[in-house]
């Protein structure tokens, strides 16, 4: 039996009923659902044997592409060797060659790695860091914490709270106190600039106005996604993160990149912070550090950060923080083989050279009907459409479907579409993204 006979059997003799799904529209979708039973290569397989061209990386994750043998192998050689050991008060050798293997890669300063399970727990983590530190340098004054309006940083109460999408925000109640936003960087008046837009590096000047209003010594940290992502795909203007930083270096403000989506090759470099040259203080990663084959999230941690908390100690334990499954064996073998797959594949190089492809090719979408601004940086594009009078984000979700039902997955948040496909794109699937998406664009009312 294959594997997708095997799912089809199991869809005729369960329900749909007992999962409840994660943003998702659970009645829509029970009434008509889309599964996918199996993925290799660039393709995900349905129950019923179609294939789907992957242009999402899953979930902005599978840099690698799908079903790779190293990392498939590894996790199976783990699970058969240790399948799960503590790391409070005791180590196993792979999650400390995996921190060292991480800190590598990442720009210099960046020497220490906590090891979470999920981008979500990557911010709370980070935040939590942020504030200790602050109070560890006698600055325990500083516990207010800046967020972007648009930003989305996963869904713990600390990362709800410091990301600004109010659809995440308003059922959930007061949420942190303490919390303030700078204003978001897009500018509808710069529709279809390619790449980071030339103005708007002013709009740092935001994080000035929160110091005046509320005094640095009240603020501990500053968080924001170098290009937002699941916001609709916001390149930072040029300028802008290298003002922020200067910012936050005059006024004692942590500066923390979430760069769970920019991480691992997405824009064409290890990180966006070595791409664009500045490094922050703290880095929150996920999703591609492991291919998307297990769960993991990752803080890492500026030395000073790390010293400043660990010797201001007491003797005991210095961080009163950590995950029953912070270097999960399995999440570290995946880990181990996802990085050995990048490189040797020479992944977030790649990225970088069919980035001017991918850039010409999304923009040829145009003049297309609907279509009223395209945003890209290395492989990734934001496609925003026009919404439907009183029914925002409807014409993007039936574009969604007719994608996927005629074998392309996209996602889409609001109305916008987002393509960031596996670096292992080839120039022909990107041409047949685009162009598949255009033809259900002109077909879409
Ligand atoms: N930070 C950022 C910048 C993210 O994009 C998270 C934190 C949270 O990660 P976890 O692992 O807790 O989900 C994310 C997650 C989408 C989409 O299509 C984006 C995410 C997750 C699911 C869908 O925009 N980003």
């Amino acid at each position: 039996m294959t594997a997708a006979t095997a799912t089809l059997r199991a869809l005729r003799n369960d329900s749909l009923a007992a999962f409840w799904m994660p943003f998702t529209d659970n009645r829509g979708f029970k009434a008509a659902p889309r599964m996918l039973a199996a993925a290799e290569g660039m393709h995900y397989t349905t129950p019923d044997g179609r294939q789907v061209l992957d242009g999402t990386a899953g979930l902005w994750c599978v840099n690698a592409g799908h079903g790779r043998r190293p990392i498939v192998e590894a996790i199976q050689a783990a699970a058969a060797t240790l399948d799960f050991a503590p790391t409070f008060q005791l180590g196993h050798p792979s999650a400390f060659d995996f921190a060292n293997q991480l800190t590598a890669l990442l720009p210099p300063g960046l020497d220490h790695v906590f090891f979470a399970n999920s981008g979500s727990e990557a911010v709370d983590t980070a935040l939590k860091i942020a504030l200790a530190y602050q109070k560890a340098i006698g600055q325990a004054g500083r516990t207010r914490l800046i967020g972007r309006e648009r930003g989305y940083h996963g869904v713990g109460f600390g990362g709800v709270s410091v990301g600004g999408i109010v659809g995440n925000r308003r059922a959930f109640g007061p949420l942190l106190p303490g919390v303030d936003h700078i204003r978001h960087t897009h500018d509808p008046a710069r529709a279809f600039t390619r790449g980071q837009p030339e103005t708007g590096a002013e709009l740092a000047e935001d994080l000035e106005r929160l110091v005046s209003l509320h005094g640095a010594d009240t603020i501990a940290a500053l968080i924001v996604e170098p290009l937002a992502g699941s916001t609709g795909v916001l390149p930072p203007p040029k300028g802008y993160l290298e003002r922020l930083r200067a910012i936050c270096d005059r006024h004692g403000i942590l500066l923390i990149f979430d760069e769970v989506i920019t991480g691992f090759g997405r824009l064409g470099a290890a990180t966006a912070a070595e791409l664009f040259g500045v490094t922050p203080d703290l880095m929150t990663l996920a999703k591609g550090v492991t291919n998307g084959a297990a769960p993991m999230g990752v803080v890492a941690a500026h030395r000073h950060l790390y010293e400043g908390i660990v010797e201001a100690a007491p003797a005991g334990i210095e961080l009163f923080h950590g995950y029953t499954y912070s270097g999960h064996p399995l999440a570290v073998a995946a880990g181990q083989a996802t990085l050995g797959v990048y490189a040797e594949d020479g992944l977030f190089e790649r990225a970088a050279d069919l980035a001017p492809f991918f850039e010409n090719t999304v923009h040829s979408l145009r003049g297309v009907p609907h279509v009223t601004d395209i945003r890209n940086l290395g492989l990734v594009a934001g496609v925003e459409l026009e919404s439907r009078p009183g029914a925002p984000g409807r014409r993007a979700l039936e574009v969604f479907h007719t994608c996927f039902d005629e074998g392309l997955l996209i996602r889409v948040t609001g109305d916008i579409v987002a393509l960031s496909p596996p670096l292992i794109v080839s120039p022909e699937q990107i041409e047949e993204m685009v162009s598949k998406l255009a033809d259900v664009l002109r077909r879409t009312p």
